[in-house]
């Protein structure tokens, strides 16, 4: 297809450098200009390639390269970019560049992201310039870069949502998704570190660090990060993908958002907040009104470590752990709820009340560890646990104190030190946390926990609470750097 590449004058700042400007409507593999030298360390002799527009086709980019994403880069239905182990992406400041694949449209399949990511080499989404990674200064900046610099990852499907009509036109870039195919595939992530993403395009209308809206089960999407993000790490609008090894971290608002009827699963993650910056660490809505539209939001959550940000209130907003709501039926076990500043789990309103009560709405197999909240308000009641600050259900005044047991009353819930040899205390500290229970820990007891199945489970053998279970996967791959 016809090629739309010129190339600038090369810059000379630290070594000899050519930046192509690709219009991104070919087949073509790879980079035009001079040969690089290995994209990861910016200095000289690697192309900056500038993306923007649309990829259609298949478009495989070249770790050699360093890549500048300017504006919406859109794979189109048909579509598909591949990412190799090592590869930079940099979104540019100044446009918030982001990586979008759209819906499926007629006989065309969704578009698709796939990032071939390791431990070793992960894929890197940060934010800069062209000029800044010409000059070899953006990965420095990643030492330095702040929530809101970077866009994010925003991926469409046409997996089933809950919006009346079964499709819906997504916050951020307001492209459309939802549909009938649960089995829609938009990519296969593995081992992406997404950082200092988010935008707030308008109030209430944000790119998260990776956004699935409609995304369907034959996605992956696993080993992923979202550091220092300006919205949600990780959210959700329906569909069915699963995702495995996910870790939100210093993200203000929500670490992992869900909405709109999402039905997937998630093994393995990690949450840790910024105690200057967050919101919750878990929100679920069925949708805005807490309708019953179908599917209703109910995904499986799976060996988690949730660790919040020890006060009370991290900005404007209260640190609730769990805040499931608007008729929200989240299944919820093998989990740690740690150090939030309020309550460790909240079940907001009648409906999600209802779903509790019918046995829909789940938290079980859970162990509380230094939840703050040191006073009861006259709508709080405790169903479980002494003290109360380590478990702490906050009702609604819908509910009696009778109706707790019967929907909570049976699980296993369990208080204590989980051993950590990073105190969650400082668990956001600017070094990776080592989140691995130590011997003894109550969250290693297979008694406490239950052993994970159904589909999206990684991992079957998983009978422990939280996110490790003796191994840290996510030290390796991850970045922790405060905000700038
Ligand atoms: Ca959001
Ligand atoms: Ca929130
Ligand atoms: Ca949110
Ligand atoms: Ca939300």
């Amino acid at each position: 297809m016809k090629h739309l590449a010129r190339k600038l004058v090369p810059f000379v700042l630290g070594g000899l450098v050519a930046i192509t400007l690709v219009a991104c409507n070919d087949d073509d593999d790879g980079p035009v200009g001079n040969g690089g030298n290995g994209g990861n360390g910016g200095n000289g002799g690697s192309n900056v390639v500038v993306l923007t527009g649309d990829i259609r086709g298949t478009r495989t980019l070249s770790p050699d390269s360093i890549y500048v994403i300017e504006g919406f880069l859109e794979v189109q239905p048909g579509g598909t970019l591949i990412v190799p182990a090592g590869t930079d992406l940099i979104s540019d400041t100044n446009t918030r560049g982001s990586i979008v694949t759209l819906a499926a449209v007629g006989d065309d399949p969704s578009g698709r992201l796939v990032v071939q990511g390791t431990a070793a080499a992960p894929v890197i989404f940060r934010p800069g310039t062209a000029a800044q990674a010409a000059a070899g200064l953006v990965p420095a900046q990643a030492e330095s870069c702040d929530r809101g610099e970077a866009g994010g990852i925003v991926m469409h499907g046409e997996a089933p949502i809950n919006p009346l009509g079964g499709t819906a036109v997504s916050e951020g870039v307001a492209r459309p998704f939802g549909g009938d195919n649960p089995a829609d595939n938009s990519g296969d992530i593995q081992y992406l570190v997404i950082l200092c993403g988010g935008v707030k395009v308008t109030p209430d209308n944000e790119i998260n660090g990776l956004t699935m809206a409609g995304v369907g089960s034959g996605t992956r999407v696993s080993f992923v990060q979202a550091h220092l993000i300006a919205d949600d790490g990780f959210e959700w609008f329906g569909g069915t993908v699963n995702g495995d090894h996910l870790v939100s971290s210093g993200n203000d608002d929500d670490a992992f958002d869900c909405d709109f009827g999402w039905n997937g699963t998630v093994q393995f993650f990690v949450a840790v907040q910024d105690p200057g910056l967050a919101n919750r660490g878990m929100e679920c809505d069925n949708d805005g009104n807490g309708s019953d539209n179908a599917p209703i939001t109910e995904p499986t959550m799976l060996n988690g470590t949730w660790i919040g940000t020890g006060v009370e209130r991290a900005n404007s907003e209260t640190n609730d752990g769990l805040y499931l709501r608007r008729n929200s039926a989240p299944k919820i076990n093998n989990v740690i709820i740690s150090n939030f500043g309020n309550i460790g789990i909240v079940v907001d309103g009648s409906a999600s009340k209802n779903q509790a009560m019918t046995g829909n709405l789940i938290v079980d197999h859970a162990l509380f560890f230094n939840n703050l909240r040191l006073a009861a308000p006259a709508n709080l009641q405790v169903a479980q646990g002494d003290p109360l600050t380590n478990i702490s259900f906050r009702l609604s005044g819908e509910y009696t104190s009778t109706d707790v047991p019967s929907a909570f009353g049976g699980g296993t819930y369990i208080e204590g030190d989980p051993l950590f040899p990073t105190p969650v205390s400082n668990a956001w500290s600017g070094a990776c946390p080592n989140l691995v229970p130590g011997a003894g820990s109550p969250a290693l007891d297979a008694a406490n926990a239950t052993t994970p199945s159904g589909p999206g489970v990684v991992d079957g053998s998983a009978n422990y609470l939280g996110a490790f279970g003796g191994v840290d996967w996510m030290c390796q791959w991850t970045l922790w750097q405060q905000a700038q």
